[in-house]
């Protein structure tokens, strides 16, 4: 009697539930590299190079351990392109008893997954994910009855379930959130921690190689690929990120610097999200660092609060959501996503700066995520299915239950406030006080309207006054529309004929 170990690209843990209670001595691993999944948005290169390299280090891996490992590459001349397709030949291959599976991270793969298992005459059992902090019924739990779910009240929940940062029922230090401190600009004159990297091995070399053949009309470069593709580096990762960089974590969470990507953020959400790192193991360290001394409770506090309250949360979100969540677009938004989100071909200095080190790194860190590309998207009412499809493609770290809620729910309001509390319409004030690029800038932010204006300023006021119906009764944001209100009708008209002009231009920006 032998069980068929199916082992998806983002479930490389040892300690996955399948693999645990599996015999290495009769069952057999299977794990496969399949065109469906390359291609489902076109990835970025790095993207592809990490999981796939990631996946072959981890069956390398495994097969030291004593695993019968049967790995399929994606240029395997009877490859036949899909998760379901593939399982159907190794299935034949082996002739096992059953298949094991973990919980797929993402809707549409699962369906298939049932679907085959509908048809199939070989059981299939999957298990929960447990590589996250909380399982989904606690936070369903939590969710049940609530009018709003707001991450802030559910952080709270798994602070106490976990014990993290807490001194007996209370938090350490007496508040839950220290984000009051966590607002500093980043001046260039800044201490900035040399980022540990890593040289890509015969394994990684090999990948790269194929992927600059196979997709080379995929956005993005490889030149710079630094990622760890081994739990082993991830951890290493993880400990130089605590070492050198988590003390200042906090006090610039929110900054950008041209030139500098990565400032003191942390890198590793690409690891814990294809299993290479344990979450919760992530968040120990940073309370180790704390209790030591090394590193102050803002700090500590703010990166604990990413990961085990908004990175559980958003994944409640997804599973809790409708089928058709990624399909949402309560603000009627149906621009065309412009073309230098690919091309980095853009007068605007922050956008250029971001999807540059965007191709470059596959990387950007949240406030550029959020403040610069996420709200130009949402000010400029761009197709909010569009807009996910480019942060599912270009980020290392994206898959679609961590970037949907982010980019639908959180940039673009698109779920109609779920996620969110409200839109994160700003101006062009927010990222000239958060970063330098607006020096730089051949707009000018400190224009309202008018020939150079920065494009956010006008952009914002049109917004608001678009999508004044559903939003003015929010009292969050109610303030801008007294504003408005009191201002002159010409200022008004200026801004709404200056955005006007943008729109129609929105191509050339
Ligand atoms: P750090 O700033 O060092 O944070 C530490 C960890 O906290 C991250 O590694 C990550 O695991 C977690 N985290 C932080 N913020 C979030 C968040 N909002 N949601 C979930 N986890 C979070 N994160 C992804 O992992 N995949 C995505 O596809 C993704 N898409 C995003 C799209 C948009 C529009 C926005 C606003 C955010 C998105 N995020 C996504 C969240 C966040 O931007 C990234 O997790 C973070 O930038 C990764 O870099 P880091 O590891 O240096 O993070
Ligand atoms: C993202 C990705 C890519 C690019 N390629 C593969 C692959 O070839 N084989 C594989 O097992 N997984 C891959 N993945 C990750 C899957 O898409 C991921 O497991 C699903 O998104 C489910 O979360």
């Amino acid at each position: 009697t032998r069980n068929l170990i199916f082992i998806l690209g983002d479930q490389l843990s040892r300690s996955l539930p399948n693999l645990m209670s599996a015999d290495r001595k009769k069952d057999i691993v299977f794990m496969c590299e399949v065109a469906e999944e390359t291609t489902y948005v076109p990835h970025h290169k790095q993207k592809l190079v990490f999981i796939l390299s990631a996946m072959r280090h981890f069956a390398e891996e495994l097969r030291e351990d004593g695993w019968q490992v049967d790995y399929v590459r994606l240029d395997d001349a009877d490859n036949s392109g899909s998760f379901t397709s593939e399982l159907t030949r190794a299935v034949k291959r082996h002739k096992p008893q059953s298949v094991t599976l973990v919980h797929p991270g993402e809707k549409r793969v699962l369906g298939d997954i049932q679907r085959w298992r509908d048809t199939s005459e070989t059981p299939l059992k999957i298990y929960d994910d447990n590589r996250f902090v909380t399982d989904l019924a606690f936070f369903q739990k939590w969710a049940e009855g609530r009018k709003t779910l707001r991450m802030e009240y559910f952080y709270r929940e798994v602070r106490k379930a976990t014990g993290l940062l807490m001194q007996g029922d209370d938090p350490a230090g007496g508040e839950w959130n220290y984000d009051q401190d966590n607002r500093k600009p980043a001046s260039d004159d800044l201490f900035l921690p040399k980022r540990l990297r890593f040289e890509a091995d015969a394994i990684t070399r090999d990948v790269i190689d194929m992927v600059e053949d196979e997709f080379a009309g995929h956005f993005g470069t490889t030149e710079a690929f630094g990622y760890a593709v081994t739990a082993s580096d991830a951890e290493r990762a993880l400990d130089h990120f605590i070492k050198e960089a988590l003390p200042c974590f906090g006090d610039y969470q929110d900054a950008m610097l041209s030139g500098h990507q990565f400032l003191y953020h942390s890198l590793i959400s690409p690891y814990i999200n294809a299993g290479l790192l344990d979450p919760m193991k992530a968040c120990q360290k940073a309370e180790d660092a704390w209790k030591a001394g090394k590193a102050p409770l803002n700090a500590v506090e703010g990166f604990i609060r990413q990961i085990i309250g908004w990175r559980e949360y958003v994944r409640g979100i997804y599973w809790t959501s409708e089928d058709n969540y990624t399909r949402q677009n309560a603000l009627n938004a149906n621009r065309p996503l412009p073309g230098y989100f690919w091309s980095a071909d853009t007068k605007m200095a922050c956008v250029k700066a971001v999807v540059e080190q965007t191709r470059d790194q596959a990387y950007a860190h949240h406030i550029q995520r959020l403040m610069v590309t996420g709200v130009f998207c949402l000010l400029a009412g761009i197709d909010p299915h569009e807009v996910h499809e480019w942060y599912l493609s270009v980020y290392v770290d994206a898959f679609e239950w961590v970037e949907a809620p982010n980019v639908i729910g959180m940039a673009l309001y698109a779920d109609g406030g779920k996620l969110g509390s409200k839109p994160y319409a700003a101006s062009g004030a927010y990222i000239n006080r958060m970063s330098d690029y607006c020096e730089r800038c051949q707009y000018s932010v400190s224009k309202k309207t008018g020939e150079n204006a920065c494009p956010y300023n006008s952009l914002y006021w049109d917004f608001l006054i678009r999508n004044r119906e559903r939003l003015e009764n929010n009292p969050r944001i109610s303030r801008s529309y007294s504003t408005w209100d009191r201002m002159k009708d010409d200022r008004k008209a200026d801004y709404l004929a200056t955005a006007k002009g943008y729109l129609a231009q929105i191509e050339h920006l």
